[in-house]
């Protein structure tokens, strides 16, 4: 009888543990059973009360992490062994993706809120119809600077930024398409170049841009920018838009010569494990009133037209991240170059960078 009554309090133990033990993996971030949904977006452009408020309304419990660089993005995802429910990657990685078929088409009958997309920013080359991305945010590339700290230097220009007036004052985004491109334009080439003997010019030419580089950094760049760690920075237009609303004696331009036009668009990859869950996700983040909140938090440009209509009119009507179509018009959206251009431009990149160090 003592037997039997051990065997049964054991039971109970054993039990009560294993109960215990699913609880707290349940609650632990490692958590990837049940009903999930894992995020993988750039740093910084999302606002997680949204991520939050998700949750609630769905019951789906939002794995998120995050990425710097498209090309970060892509390998990871080329890679496998992950399960990466949404993720949003500009238009030229698209139309990679795609090419290697690593996207899920979307089934717009789930997405009832693509609606409150403006027409302007759907059925873009990259994506005919859109039937593997619907647009997140957009923007420009630009200079954003610290008119107190450049001698009236206006930065009409990109050869604006060879100015020997601004040694060790400026801090470049980390990105291979956004430096290279820019040492192409200055040079009046295009954003997409791929003529060999032009790629070594701007490699040259932006070796000469050394001496004013501070640093090449990541999402850091808003914090030095605001806190005038450094006097300009080519940046993307939200980062400048966010950076403005720290410090406000900060501008933001786009050089005549030309720039960037970008579109991050929402994607389900192949990797995808709640292909549901993803759709209720793009969906939305669709909502009017929740993209609206999703711009006035991360700083972007939103193509959301009814999220715009509900937008103060000091962030609609700025000109310099709402550009005009005849400003848009002069911009350059980066093509897909293929594998070996876009390596050839990350190998130029990376030898820029080890030279600025
Ligand atoms: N911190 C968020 C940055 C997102 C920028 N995406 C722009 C990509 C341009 N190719």
């Amino acid at each position: 009888m003592k037997q039997l009554v051990r065997m049964f309090a054991t039971v109970i133990v054993v039990a009560l543990g294993l109960m215990y033990l699913t609880s707290y993996l349940n609650s632990s971030e490692g958590y990837t059973g049940g009903n999930t949904l894992t995020i993988y977006n750039w740093g910084d452009y999302i606002d997680p009360e949204l991520l939050d408020r998700f949750e609630e309304e769905t019951g789906i419990k939002v794995i998120y992490q995050t990425f710097d660089s498209n090309e970060a993005m892509m390998t990871k995802i080329e890679q496998g062994g992950t399960t990466f429910d949404v993720s949003i990657p500009s238009e030229y990685a698209i139309s990679k993706m795609k090419e290697e078929d690593l996207l899920i088409p979307l089934d717009h009958s789930k997405i009832p809120n693509l609606k409150h997309i403006d027409e302007n920013f759907l059925n873009l080359s990259f994506d005919p119809d859109n039937a593997y991305s619907i647009p997140y945010f957009w923007g420009t590339v630009g200079i954003v600077y610290n008119p107190e700290l450049v001698d009236g230097i206006a930065f009409t220009s990109w050869d604006d930024l060879w100015d020997e007036r601004l040694r060790n004052q400026i801090l470049l985004l980390d990105g291979a398409r956004e430096v290279i491109g820019m040492g192409l334009n200055s040079l009046h080439y295009s954003l997409n170049d791929t003529d060999e003997a032009h790629l070594q010019e701007a490699k040259a030419k932006l070796g000469t841009l050394t001496p004013n580089v501070k640093a090449i950094v990541g999402d850091e760049i808003k914090m030095l920018l605001a806190g005038e760690e450094a006097a300009v920075g080519l940046v993307w237009s939200g980062d400048a838009s966010e950076i403005m609303g720290e410090n406000e004696k900060l501008d933001y331009v786009v050089p005549q010569e030309g720039s960037n036009l970008w579109f991050d668009n929402m994607v389900i990859p192949k990797t995808a494990s709640n292909i549901d869950g993803a759709h209720q996700f793009i969906n939305f983040m669709l909502d009017p009133e929740v993209a609206a909140q999703n711009t006035e938090y991360v700083g972007y440009s939103t193509p959301n037209k009814d999220a715009l209509a509900l937008l103060p009119e000091d962030i609609s009507g700025d000109e310099r991240f709402y550009p005009s179509e005849e400003l848009t018009s002069k911009l350059e959206v980066y093509d897909n170059l293929g594998k070996k251009m876009l390596a050839h431009y990350n190998e130029l990149f990376l030898e820029f960078k080890m030279h600025s160090k």
